[in-house]
């Protein structure tokens, strides 16, 4: 059992100091790098499908897609506009920084203004592994209910906002928003939490504008 703890850190601090060097990397291209992290389906390739067709004309991004398996998510962002390269983990539930590396080569990153990573749908091996990101963006759908954040706060603790995601499905579930808020004030009171719908497209906008905000203070 000792053996495997050591085995763990030891993965986890390789991974730290690489996502340091990664992040100096990024930082003299005054890129910015969100990574997205949520269970699995929250909305993260619809908020990107519809960020890229919003920001288009204003930033120059890209993608990159982190799957078990299947190139369907980056097909769908390639479809709206953006470059995309697709990582499949095989089984692993979470991108680490080798594997981000690797993507970058299929990537232009000169002009680049933001690098989306989106992660493997999972709130648990994700937030154990830094990617060299700016901020974690953590999505978390009304469909999957308010006591989230209570149950896996390592997620939030690592998060720099959370979108609220699906507030169109509010009338027909039992979700709490007051709970919600209360749960993800008490791990993190500062954490911020834009609650949106990409079906109706109610929030959006306070999304794009703390994107614009990010990039700015990425550039100063
Ligand atoms: N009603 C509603 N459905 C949404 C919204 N956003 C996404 N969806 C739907 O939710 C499902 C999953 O969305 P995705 O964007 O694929 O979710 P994801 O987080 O990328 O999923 P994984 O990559 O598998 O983890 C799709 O059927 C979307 O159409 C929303 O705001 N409202
Ligand atoms: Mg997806």
């Amino acid at each position: 059992m000792a053996k495997r703890l050591d085995l763990q850190k030891n993965v986890l601090s390789s991974n730290d100091q690489a996502a340091a060097q990664l992040r100096r990397e990024f930082a003299t291209r005054r890129l910015l790098v969100l990574n997205l992290m949520s269970s699995p389906g929250s909305g993260k390739t619809t908020l990107l499908e519809h960020t890229a067709r919003v920001l288009a004309g204003e930033f120059k991004m890209a993608v990159i897609e982190g799957d078990l398996q299947t190139d369907r998510d980056a097909d769908r962002v390639r479809r709206a506009g953006l470059p995309a390269v697709q990582i499949n983990t095989g089984g692993g539930c979470h991108l680490d920084v080798p594997m981000v590396r690797r993507a970058l080569d299929g990537l232009a990153l000169d002009g680049l203004d933001i690098l989306f990573i989106e992660n493997v749908g999972n709130l648990v091996c994700p937030a154990a592994f830094d990617l060299g990101e700016d901020a974690v963006v953590l999505l978390a759908s009304v469909a999957e209910g308010d006591d989230k954040p209570g149950k896996y706060p390592t997620a939030f603790h690592r998060a720099d906002v959370v979108l609220l995601t699906k507030t169109d499905f509010l009338p027909v579930t039992e979700f709490q928003v007051n709970l919600f808020l209360a749960d993800v004030a008490k791990l993190k009171a500062e954490l911020p939490v834009l609650p949106l719908s990409c079906r109706t497209g109610d929030g959006l906008d306070a999304w794009f504008a703390w994107l614009r905000r990010a990039v700015a203070a990425k550039k100063n």
